[in-house]
């Protein structure tokens, strides 16, 4: 059976591009979303979200009459899942367990419209035995349909996990050239998939088993944040040691087999900082290493600040005419890594707002990719990098923005955590 017409529910940063990926392949797409903002804009050809070149294909979608948004599900052949999976609330020192909420919700939603010959695939991230838990709630809402934990290959309904793997600002081009796991809960849920994504994608797709696509996902963004977090203990070591940390990176990856990741400000984004916790919530006892590299990379934002504190008592003891009213700290970069505006999640973020709620003197930050700054920031003055530079007396260099790289600053105190300035 081919896939005329498409869902895909959850139209976010994930969602929205896949939608507009089947769209401009002449695919009928019909894109869900609690959010009446966000449909409202879609439908208008416009975009809700920033992603490079996504407002060109999402309105040319729109424009031909590909794509439409609607806040509640219609019958399509294929419906793909793209929800959020965020934690549930939990005190400070406890593991974060995740919340399903959206993925139950988005099941609840779609089981009435279901078909036989249907295929639901769960892209979002998720902890081992989601895609199970989305099979049992469909079941549950359509007992006159059978399901693939009971029906395996010959199930009314096709139930996978395709978990999406793309880079935050490269998301178009990587959602056609990246290959695809795609984890069926049978053969023919695997084959099913595969089909449909083979609409747009051009990277491989590979098959496997619905527990093992969920872990995959994890394990992937799990071993970058245990690599950023051996970078980050790296960093701090190399203080105590007086030693350049980025000098002994590219020295030890001049070794065939050594590639060590870059030390910053901590781990931010949406992904990273989040998914590791997925897989130490299931299994606590195992997950030491995963468990560490976590604690490891949260606590760098506080040693951030640390330096910070240190730095100003050095400048009064350097200037004993001054006061600590007459210290400018000048912040660099606000966003969760280099040349993107998102602010989310971002350990520059946490940082800045500590270093305002701390500091008495005046407190101004850069962000070159955004022309405001909410009402979070107290105290916080955005200006131009120029105005920074001539102002400060203490300049914390966050986020290796393009525009920073060729600035020099002397003779004034710099706590470089991107290894730019010094
Ligand atoms: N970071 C470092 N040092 C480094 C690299 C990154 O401190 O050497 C920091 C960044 O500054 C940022 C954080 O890590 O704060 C995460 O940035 P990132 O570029 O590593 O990753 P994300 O969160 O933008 O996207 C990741 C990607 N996963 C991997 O690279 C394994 C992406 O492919 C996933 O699709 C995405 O997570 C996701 O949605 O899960």
């Amino acid at each position: 059976m081919s896939f005329e017409t498409i869902s895909v529910i959850g139209l976010g940063y994930i969602g929205l591009p896949t939608a507009a990926m089947f769209a401009s392949r002449k695919k009928k797409v019909i894109g869900v979303d609690v959010n009446q903002v966000a449909v409202d804009t879609i439908n208008q050809g416009k975009i809700h979200i920033v992603e490079p070149d996504l407002d060109m294909i999402v309105n040319a979608a729109v424009t031909e009459g590909y794509l439409k948004a609607v806040t509640t599900p219609e019958a399509a052949d294929a419906f793909l899942i793209a929800v959020p999976t965020p934690f549930l609330p939990c005190n400070k020192d406890d593991i974060p367990a995740p919340d399903l909420s959206y993925i139950e919700a988005a099941a609840k939603a779609i089981a009435p419209v279901l078909k036989k010959g249907d295929l639901v695939i769960l892209e979002s991230t998720s902890p081992v035995g989601a895609t199970e838990k989305l099979a049992a709630w469909l079941a549950e809402a359509r007992s006159d349909l059978s399901f693939p934990q009971t029906h395996n290959d010959a199930a009314d309904i096709n139930i996978a996990h395709c978990p999406e793997r793309v880079l935050p600002g490269q998301v178009v081009r990587e959602l056609v050239e990246n290959d695809r796991v795609i984890g069926g809960m049978s053969s023919r849920c695997s084959e099913r998939s595969v089909e449909l994504y083979k609409t747009f994608v051009l990277g491989e797709c590979i098959v496997t088993n619905a527990r093992t696509a969920e872990m995959a996902k994890l394990t992937e963004n799990s071993s970058r944040d245990v690599q950023i977090a051996f970078a980050n203990e790296l960093s701090v070591i190399c203080d105590k040691l007086n030693i350049n940390v980025w000098e002994l990176i590219a020295l030890a990856n001049r070794h065939p087999r050594v590639n060590i990741l870059q030390p910053g400000p901590g781990v931010g984004g949406h992904c990273i900082a989040v998914d590791p916790w997925f897989i130490v919530s299931n299994t606590p006892e195992e997950a030491q290493l995963i468990h560490t590299a976590r604690k490891v990379n949260d606590s760098k934002p506080e040693w951030v600040i640390n330096k910070v504190k240190v730095a100003i008592a050095d400048f009064l003891q350097e200037n004993p005419n001054k006061s600590i009213q007459d210290i400018t700290i000048a912040c660099y970069g606000l966003a969760f890594k280099p040349d993107i505006d998102d602010l989310r999640e971002s350990p520059a973020v946490y940082i800045v707002q500590q270093i305002a709620e701390m500091h008495c003197g005046q407190v101004l930050a850069v962000e070159p990719n955004v022309s405001n700054i909410s009402e979070k920031f107290v105290k916080v003055e955005l200006v131009s990098l120029e105005q920074a530079l001539m102002e400060s007396d203490i300049n914390v260099l966050l986020v290796d923005h393009k525009e920073f790289k060729n600035t020099k600053i002397k003779n004034k105190i710099i706590i470089d955590t991107k290894g730019i300035w010094i």
